[in-house]
């Protein structure tokens, strides 16, 4: 496979990659306190197209000042709920505008197919913000009966959370900003927003929409940093009063440890290492189009990625030639490329340590049925890779890899004990799936797979109005829905005697 260079970028994307990029705070563009800058590199090419500040503690305490001070005194807590509804209405209207600009920006700076940046990362951004516009207006508490014997009228009311730090990944990095900001703007919190050091350009340029858009000033702050640095400072700022992360476990375990200070409020989306499951049943087409997509979609650099493939024993060898020939077939390019369907992974990094598990795997005693191997030398590009002879204890299949490598597994059991069992037997939980046409069947087993989102006859489900989220060491809380709303806010109980 060759990688074809792609078609350039648009006059406006060119013109914003070019732009001195600043921070925002408190409605102002400002260089870091420190002055320093983080290289901003392009993975299909290893070249750097922008440079960032390099935000620091001094400037999470700014941008925190900012977000407090609009939270606790500003016109943003003073608005009616409708009044915030138009404003997130209105940036999903201007993201919409922009959508093309904000997919190659995406595609430039994390390397995924433009196509799918614009038909997934920026729609679905666009959706949910529209979709939490709605809540903003629909916010309500109850009115409670007490056991008192004396006379009392008791109700609740669901109050924003305040001040809210929120550090997102570079896998989908303006959606996964999006799944954060949206139901935080509905709920009526102040934001201070940490994007991925690999990839915080869309949040720049969503800042720049929040901007135009007219939020009251400090409502949305966005500082680019380090993640030990900036991400860290965020965590442990004793005036923010919750912080939302979506990162790896052992991040996440971090942000608890530094959450602990002023005991903020803490939601975690985290890593996974999800189970395929295909009976022998399955229509074996839908099952294809399903395991593929499941490891293969964004590289496989998905919390969701479908990374463990149990297959029954009869229908193995089928499904397997259909995996080694879609992972052959899907076009490998540059993001820019429309065509492209596999981009390169984010980073010299993230190749490294995606490498790094095909060997062990390999040195464990595992074998490449296909893919394995670098593509080119320019850029971060990797075939699409099977693994099968893997066994539960190896690092492949316990680890999450990040990448798009499936530890493929056969199975023999009709009795549904031993693969459920199988297929739980991980630290995470965030998802699974699984293929069959026996209603029953399909029932049986999504109850009893302990993950926080189950598909069946379908792999990657997320909706708007779907609460997302994990099971065991995949996190706390849950996104989408009406879910986000109550994470970004507080339930206050009033009882007046009468
Ligand atoms: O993630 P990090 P990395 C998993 C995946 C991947 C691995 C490493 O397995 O291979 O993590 O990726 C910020 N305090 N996922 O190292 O470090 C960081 O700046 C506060 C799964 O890139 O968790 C970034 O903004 N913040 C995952 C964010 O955390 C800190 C998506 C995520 O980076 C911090 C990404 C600290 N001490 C990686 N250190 C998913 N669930 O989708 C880093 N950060």
């Amino acid at each position: 496979i060759i990688v074809a260079e792609g078609p350039a970028p648009s006059a406006a994307t060119a013109a914003f990659l070019a732009a001195d990029h600043r921070l925002f705070i408190g409605g102002r563009w400002v260089e870091a306190a420190e002055g320093g800058q983080l290289d901003v590199e392009n993975p299909a090419t290893g070249e750097i197209v922008a440079r960032v500040p390099a935000g620091t503690a001094a400037d999470i305490d700014a941008a925190v000042a900012a977000a407090r001070q609009a939270f606790d005194h500003g016109p943003w807590s003073r608005m009616t709920p409708s009044e915030r509804g138009r404003l997130v209405w209105k940036l999903a209207d201007l993201l919409e505008t922009h959508a093309d600009e904000f997919a190659e920006i995406d595609s430039i700076d994390n390397g995924k197919p433009v196509t799918d940046a614009r038909a997934v990362d920026v729609a679905f951004s666009c959706e949910l913000l529209r979709y939490m516009a709605g809540w903003s207006t629909k916010i309500h508490g109850q009115t409670i009966a007490l056991s008192s014997s004396a006379p009392f009228h008791a109700y609740t009311l669901r109050e924003p959370v305040g001040v809210v730090g929120q550090i997102v990944p570079w896998n989908f990095p303006l959606m996964m900003a999006v799944w954060k900001v949206a139901p935080a703007l509905a709920a009526g919190c102040t934001i201070v927003l940490k994007p991925a050091e690999q990839t915080p350009l869309s949040a720049l340029r969503l800042a720049q929409l929040v901007e135009e858009v007219g939020f009251p000033a400090g409502v949305f702050n966005v500082v680019t940093g380090l993640g030990e640095t900036a991400g860290a400072a965020l965590a442990a700022h004793p005036d923010v009063d919750k912080v939302a992360f979506t990162g790896s476990t052992e991040v996440g375990k971090l942000i608890l440890g530094s959450a602990r200070g002023n005991l903020k409020k803490v939601s975690l989306e985290l890593g996974g290492k999800s189970p395929v499951i295909v009976f022998p049943d399955a229509d074996l087409d839908v099952a294809l189009a399903g395991a593929a997509s499941a490891i293969f979609y964004n590289m496989g650099q998905c919390c969701t990625a479908g990374s463990r493939l149990y297959i029954h024993r009869k229908v193995y060898d089928r499904l397997m030639a259909g995996m080694a020939a879609e992972a052959a077939r899907l076009p490998v390019g540059v993001g820019l490329d429309p065509a492209t369907r596999i981009g390169p992974l984010v980073s010299a990094e993230q190749l490294a340590r995606v490498f790094g598990y095909i060997e062990a795997g390999q040195r464990e005693g595992a074998t490449v049925l296909t893919g394995g191997r670098r593509i080119g030398d320019r850029g971060f590009f990797l075939e699409p890779t099977v693994l099968t002879g893997t066994t539960p204890g190896m690092s492949v299949v316990r680890e999450e890899i990040f990448g798009p490598v499936v530890c493929a597994m056969p199975f023999d059991d009709d009795d549904i004990d031993a693969i459920v069992a199988e297929a739980n037997s991980s630290i995470y939980g965030l998802a699974a799936s699984l293929y069959t046409r026996d209603l029953s069947k399909a029932h049986t087993v999504a109850r009893r797979l302990k993950a926080g989102t189950i598909g069946v006859n379908v792999h990657h489900v997320v909706d708007v109005a779907l609460p997302f989220g994990g099971f065991k060491q995949s996190g706390w809380g849950r996104e989408m829905g009406y879910a986000a709303i109550e994470l970004y806010t507080e339930t206050k109980s009033i009882a007046v005697a009468l």
